[in-house]
C-alpha cells in the first residue's frame, strides 16, 4: 500500500469508512467521484447511508457526482432516503423512482456545466469531496482511477476531502490522466487543447494536504457495465450511419479517417461504435466522455489511433482483458475532467462527430433524450447536449419503436425537448437515416417520416402532418393532437390508432 500512499504527510490520515462517514452532517453537500459506474467512491457513501438508518432525526445530503455511480451507490443512498438533491446525472432504477415520485430533487444538467456552476458559487458549496484514487504521489497529487469526472473541481472547491484509496484498481492507471482546470471567474484564457492526444495538464489532481481529513483504504472493483451486445436493429443503425459517413468522405466533407468521434452511453451507442469494426475506416480518433467496450475492440483491431475520454466503463469480460493488457493501451489513452471532454470550445475546435441516443424524436427533428412521455425521468441529458450543439455533426440514434411496437420513437411533437431542431443534424433508426442539414421544417418532416419511422406508424404520421399542413405555419402542427399519441399510450397501452391511417 505504501507504494500507493507516497505522500508521507498523509500517512496518519488513514481512517475507517465509519469514522469518515461520521463527519458528514445533516444538510451538507458532498461531491462524489464517479462517471458512468467508473472510478466512483464506493464505500463512504454507502457507509453514510447505513449510518443514516440509525439517526433519530431526519438526515439528508445534497449529492453531486460526475455522472452515474456503480456499486449500487445511488440505489443504496436513494433507498436510505438520504438524498435531498442530486445532480448532474444518474442511471439507477431506485433513484429514478424517487426522482419521479418527487422525493429526490434532481437537477438534470449539461455535464460540462456543473464545474462552472460550482466555481461561480451558484450552487451550494461542497462540504466534503469524497473521491477515489489509485495513488497519492510524493508531492501530494491525487491520481484518479478509471474516471476523472468532476473530481478535480470537487477537490479544489470542497472544504474537506476524503480519499478512497482503492487497491483493487490497477496502479497501471497512473500516467493516463491529464488534469486541467480552466481559470476562475475573471478574464478567461483559451483552453490550449488543439489535438485529441495532447496533454495540457498534470498527471493528477493537486490537493492541499491540510484539506484532506481522511483516507479510507478500499479494495472493490468498478461495477461492470450492463450494456447488451449489438442486435440486428442496432447493427442496422450502425450500417446506415457508416454508409452516410462513407458518402461524406466521398463528397469531400470529411477526411478519410473521419473526425474525432464521440458517442454516448448505452447499448445503442456501443453498437454503433462496434459497426466501425467491419468498416474500411482506420486511424480513427475518439474524443468522448465514456470509453465503452467497443472503443477497446477498435483499439485492439488497430482501427483507433487514440482515444480521449473522462471514464472507462466496461463489461466484466472486457474489464478483465483491459486490466491484464493495460500496457498495450496506455500510450493510446487519456482521461480528462468532464469540463474538458465536454467543453464547447474544444468540441467545436476539434470538429467532432457526435453520436448520442434519443428516447424519441419528432417530425421536425426535436429530440427527447430524458423524459419518457414528457414527464418521467430516465437517466438525464448527460453530455449529449454539450456535444450535439457544438459538434460538426450532431447525430441522434434510436430504434424506431419501443415496448414491442406500442411506442413509436418518431412522434408528432416530442413530449420533452432536450435537443432542439437547431442542434440536430442527422437522425438514424434501423429504418434509415435522415440528413436534416439545410432543410426547412416542411422538408424535414417528410424525410424523417419516410426514412426513420417504423412502417407501422408511417401512415399515422403522414396523416397528422397532412392535417397540420391545413393549419399552415412555418412548423405546422395540430396543437390539440400534438400529444395525442402519448395520451393514447397512457390510456390504451399503445400509440397505434384503432383505425390505422393508410400508409402511403
Ligand atoms: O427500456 O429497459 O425497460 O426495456 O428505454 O432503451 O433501446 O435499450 O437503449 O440502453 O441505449 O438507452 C436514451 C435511455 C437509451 C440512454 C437512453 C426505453 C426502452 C428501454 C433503454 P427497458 P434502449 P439504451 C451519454 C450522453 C441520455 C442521453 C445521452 C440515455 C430503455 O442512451 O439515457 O445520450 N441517454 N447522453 O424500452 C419509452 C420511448 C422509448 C423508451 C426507448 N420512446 N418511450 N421508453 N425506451 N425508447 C450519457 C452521459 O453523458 C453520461
Amino acid at each position: 500500500m505504501w507504494e500507493r500512499l507516497r505522500d508521507k504527510r498523509m500517512a496518519e490520515k488513514i481512517v475507517t469508512a465509519e469514522e469518515a462517514a461520521s463527519w458528514i452532517e445533516n444538510g451538507m453537500t458532498i461531491g462524489l467521484s464517479g462517471f458512468t459506474r467508473a472510478g466512483d467512491s464506493k464505500v463512504v457513501p454507502v457507509t453514510l447511508a447505513e449510518r443514516a438508518k440509525n439517526e433519530k432525526e431526519p438526515f439528508g445530503v445534497n449529492v453531486y457526482t460526475g455522472a452515474s455511480m456503480g456499486a449500487d451507490v445511488d440505489s443504496i443512498m436513494a433507498e436510505a432516503g438520504i438524498v435531498l438533491k442530486r445532480l448532474p446525472f444518474q442511471a439507477d432504477a431506485t433513484m429514478r423512482k424517487k426522482i419521479n415520485d418527487g422525493s429526490i430533487m434532481f437537477v438534470d444538467q449539461h455535464l460540462s456545466h456543473t464545474a462552472e456552476l460550482i466555481r461561480s458559487g451558484a450552487l451550494p458549496a461542497i462540504d466534503y469531496a469524497i473521491v477515489e484514487a489509485v495513488a497519492i504521489t510524493e508531492d501530494g497529487m491525487l491520481i484518479p482511477s478509471t474516471s476523472v469526472g468532476n473530481s478535480n473541481i470537487f477537490v479544489e472547491q470542497a472544504k474537506h476531502v476524503i480519499i478512497e484509496l482503492n487497491l483493487a484498481q490497477t496502479d497501471a492507471l497512473e500516467g493516463i490522466h491529464d488534469i486541467y482546470t480552466p481559470a476562475g471567474q475573471g478574464e478567461r484564457e483559451p483552453i490550449p487543447l488543439v489535438a485529441v492526444d495532447q496533454r495540457i495538464g498534470t498527471l493528477g489532481i493537486p490537493v492541499d494536504p491540510e484539506k484532506v481529513r481522511g483516507i479510507v483504504v478500499t479494495n472493490i472493483s468498478d461495477s461492470p457495465s450492463s450494456i447488451v451486445k449489438p442486435d440486428e436493429e442496432t447493427a442496422q443503425i450502425a450500417a446506415h450511419l457508416i454508409e452516410f459517413l462513407r458518402q461524406e468522405v466521398k463528397e469531400g466533407r470529411l477526411p478519410q479517417n473521419l473526425a474525432p468521434l464521440q458517442s454516448g452511453i448505452g447499448s445503442v451507442a456501443n453498437a454503433v461504435f462496434n459497426g466501425f469494426l467491419d468498416s474500411e475506416f482506420t486511424d480513427l480518433t475518439v474524443y468522448s466522455e465514456v470509453l465503452q467496450d467497443a472503443v477497446f475492440d477498435l483499439l485492439d483491431a488497430g482501427k483507433i489511433a487514440f482515444a480521449s475520454g473522462c471514464s472507462i466503463t466496461l463489461t466484466d469480460e472486457k474489464m478483465k482483458h483491459v486490466t491484464e493488457n493495460f500496457a498495450n493501451y496506455r500510450d493510446k489513452l487519456l482521461l480528462r475532467p468532464q469540463e474538458i471532454t465536454n467543453h464547447p470550445e474544444i468540441i467545436r475546435r476539434l470538429g467532432l462527430i457526435a453520436i448520442n441516443t434519443a428516447i424519441e424524436v419528432d417530425i421536425y427533428g426535436n429530440v427527447n433524450s430524458t423524459n419518457v412521455s414528457g414527464t418521467k425521468m430516465m437517466n438525464g441529458i448527460g453530455g449529449s447536449g454539450d456535444f450535439a450543439r457544438n459538434s460538426r455533426l450532431g447525430i441522434f440514434v434510436t430504434k424506431s419503436i419501443a415496448k414491442g411496437g406500442n411506442i413509436s420513437s418518431v412522434v408528432p411533437f416530442a413530449s420533452h425537448v432536450d435537443h432542439t431542431e437547431h442542434d440536430v443534424d442527422i437522425i438514424v433508426t434501423e429504418q434509415g437515416l435522415a440528413d436534416l442539414r439545410g432543410l426547412a421544417p416542411r422538408e424535414r418532416a417528410l424525410k424523417i417520416i419516410d426514412n426513420c419511422a417504423h412502417p407501422m406508424y408511417r401512415g399515422q404520421l403522414r396523416a397528422y402532418y397532412e392535417e397540420a399542413l391545413t393549419r399552415g405555419g412555418h412548423t405546422p402542427h395540430v396543437l390539440e393532437k400534438a400529444f395525442s399519441w402519448h395520451v393514447r399510450y397512457a390510456e390504451e397501452g399503445t400509440m397505434l390508432e384503432k383505425q390505422p391511417a393508410l400508409a402511403r
